[in-house]
This record gives structure tokens, C-alpha cells and sequence, in this order.
């Protein structure tokens, strides 16, 4: 793992809030790092970042999930798997694309969701895998 990253299962995790940043550049950091935006995969994957203190309270933490490129079509930037579905990935109602335009995914744990769309523009902390 990179320096500030930690093992878990078979990937590294660095919880990034400090300064808070748009999902554009939050993805850049992780790239600068040698990973990607966190991509949630499998269940294992969930249940581990859902249990990290970060994520205690409501925050918005950038994922790689996004559909920029075509609206309502999801991806996970910088990774070359397909944004598959896992029941839960979203949280109830979501994605809704409100207010003319949320492509960008942060976790959204609380009362057992998993994702939420939000402005790419936000500020907010972001997972690096
Ligand atoms: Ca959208
Ligand atoms: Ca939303």
C-alpha cells in the first residue's frame, strides 16, 4: 500500500477529508496516489468500509461511481470492471439526478443505504482503493 494507505482484504484504503474536495479533483488525488476512487464490489467490501469510523455520521465520501459520460448509464472511473449491481448499491430512491444533475456517487450508509448521486461540484472527503 502507499504511504497513508491501509490493507483490508485485497486492496489499500486511505480515508482523505482534509481539505474537502469535488469529486473531479478527489478523483485526481487518487490516481496521483497509483489507486482509484473506491469502487464497492462485493458485500465484503460494503460491510468493511460501513463499519470505519470515518464514515461515522452523515458526510459525503466521494466514490468512483459516476455517470458522466452518459446520464443514468453507471461506471466506476479508473477501474476496468463493470459497475454490477449488488442489492443495496443504492440507497432507497436513488439515484434521482435532482436538481439538474447529480453524476457523482459518495457513500450514503445510514439507515442501510449504500450510494447516493450527488453534484460532482460538492465538496466532500474520498476513499482511495
Ligand atoms: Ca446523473
Ligand atoms: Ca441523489
Amino acid at each position: 500500500c502507499w504511504n497513508g494507505a491501509d490493507q483490508e482484504m485485497s486492496s489499500c484504503y486511505e480515508f482523505v477529508s482534509n481539505p474537502k474536495t469535488n469529486w473531479m479533483d478527489a478523483r485526481a488525488k487518487c490516481v496521483e496516489r497509483g489507486g482509484h476512487l473506491l469502487a464497492l464490489e462485493t458485500q465484503e467490501e460494503i460491510d468493511f468500509i460501513a463499519q470505519c469510523p470515518e464514515l461515522s455520521g452523515y458526510r459525503i465520501w466521494w466514490t468512483a461511481g459516476n455517470d458522466r459520460v452518459n446520464e443514468g448509464v453507471w461506471e466506476w472511473a479508473d477501474v476496468d470492471r463493470p459497475f454490477s449491481s449488488i442489492p443495496g448499491r443504492w440507497y432507497d430512491g436513488e439515484p434521482n439526478d435532482a436538481e439538474g444533475g447529480e453524476d457523482c456517487a459518495h457513500v450514503y450508509l445510514h439507515e442501510g443505504g449504500t450510494l447516493n448521486d450527488r453534484s460532482c461540484n460538492e465538496a466532500g472527503g474520498f476513499i482511495c482503493e
